[in-house]
């Protein structure tokens, strides 16, 4: 059977690119039945960019919790932290032998988060991608649910996997980026050239799926638009990527085509759309924001998912670790 492996990182609450992009497509995946599917929450991942120990865990329960919320089925996939496999950061170890510096150094998530003082930024940082490799390799994943975003690192672990089935002989499977639905890419709400983020600075930039009612509709009110009148056609978007970015959320929120959505406010104020925009968008984050809460009320709830989880994932992995060791030539593996 066809194999996924997608995870998000605990680093702050999820957003609406998380969510359109990767999280609802993952439920998607999960029901249609194609697919074994394994979810993780990436806490290993997390503190790459400097991390607060006092909120690591609970960062790792809530975004179990919006997984959950969001419809991930602990019963039909496995659902599990990362930290708690260790195998993760063994056949990391393993690939990075076999990980050129130079692709690494070109992968745009590095350079846009070390910016101009890559001297300094951590080693985690640089390596990230080859822990991301592991991640997916470690359960034999044939597909990998992410947003656009993500899709250079998925092409990194093929190119990984690659190498050592040339050295070692055909073992992983070339994992192949799913790249979902109608909004790969959300934008930032202040500025449309950038993508929606975690870690941007400003809060305004993003819906959470933690805001409340108020918060989303003073968010969307605030959205950076342009003066033009609200566009027509598709060929209007071009040159205004904020208006293009409310107009994909508009049309990936309430399943319609962008085309169904210009027509449907042509000539209108941008404010009456932005007014209807906040109104969709709380009626679908809602309801996610509640089961997260109810969850993280039970939070030894969501530990019991995710112990259960690990162990799954541990039976899954042992396997292809002992082999991966084997292969390579270690002592007592033959
Ligand atoms: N803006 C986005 N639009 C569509 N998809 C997105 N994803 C992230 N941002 C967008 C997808 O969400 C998944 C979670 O990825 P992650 O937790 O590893 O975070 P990330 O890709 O590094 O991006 P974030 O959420 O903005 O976090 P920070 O700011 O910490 O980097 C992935 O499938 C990703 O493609």
């Amino acid at each position: 059977m066809k194999r996924i492996f997608s995870g998000m990182q605990p680093t702050a609450h999820l957003h609406l690119g998380n969510y359109l992009g990767a999280l609802r497509n993952w439920v998607k995946l999960q029901d249609g039945g194609d697919f074994e599917c394994i979810y993780c929450v990436v806490d290993l991942h997390a503190i790459t960019a400097g991390h607060d120990p006092d909120v690591l865990a609970g960062s790792t329960r809530e975004i179990a919790a919006a997984y959950i919320a969001a419809g991930v089925d602990p019963s039909k996939t496995v659902l599990f932290a990362q930290s708690a496999v260790p195998a993760h950061v063994q056949l990391m170890w393993l690939l990075s032998s076999m990980t050129q510096m130079g692709k690494l150094s070109r992968m745009t998530q590095f350079k846009d988060k070390a910016g101009k003082n890559s001297e300094k930024a951590g080693l985690g940082l640089f390596s990230y991608p080859v822990l991301m490799a592991a991640d997916i390799l470690l359960y034999h994943a044939t597909h990998v649910p992410v947003g656009e975003d993500q899709k250079q690192h998925v092409e990194l672990t093929r190119e990984v996997a690659g190498t050592f089935n040339h050295r070692y002989g055909a073992f992983f499977p070339l994992p192949e980026p799913l790249i979902l639905g109608a909004a790969t890419r959300v934008m930032s709400l202040r500025d449309g050239t950038k993508k929606m983020s975690k870690s941007d600075a400003s809060d305004m930039s993003r819906i959470n799926l933690t805001d409340t009612a108020d918060q989303i509709a003073a968010k969307i009110r605030k959205a950076k638009t342009d003066p033009l009148p609200f566009p027509e056609t598709l060929k209007d978007l071009e040159d205004r990527p904020e208006a293009a970015n409310l107009i994909t959320i508009y049309a990936a929120v309430g399943g319609l085509d962008v085309e169904q959505v210009l027509s449907r406010y042509a000539g209108g104020p941008f404010s009456g759309f932005k007014q209807d925009l906040a109104d969709l968008l709380v009626e679908h984050v809602a309801p996610i924001t509640s089961r997260m809460n109810a969850l993280l009320a039970a939070p030894e709830e969501i530990d019991r998912i995710l112990a259960a989880g690990a162990e799954k994932a541990q039976d899954l992995a042992a396997p292809v670790m002992d082999e991966t060791f084997r292969r390579m030539g270690f002592w007592n593996k033959g």
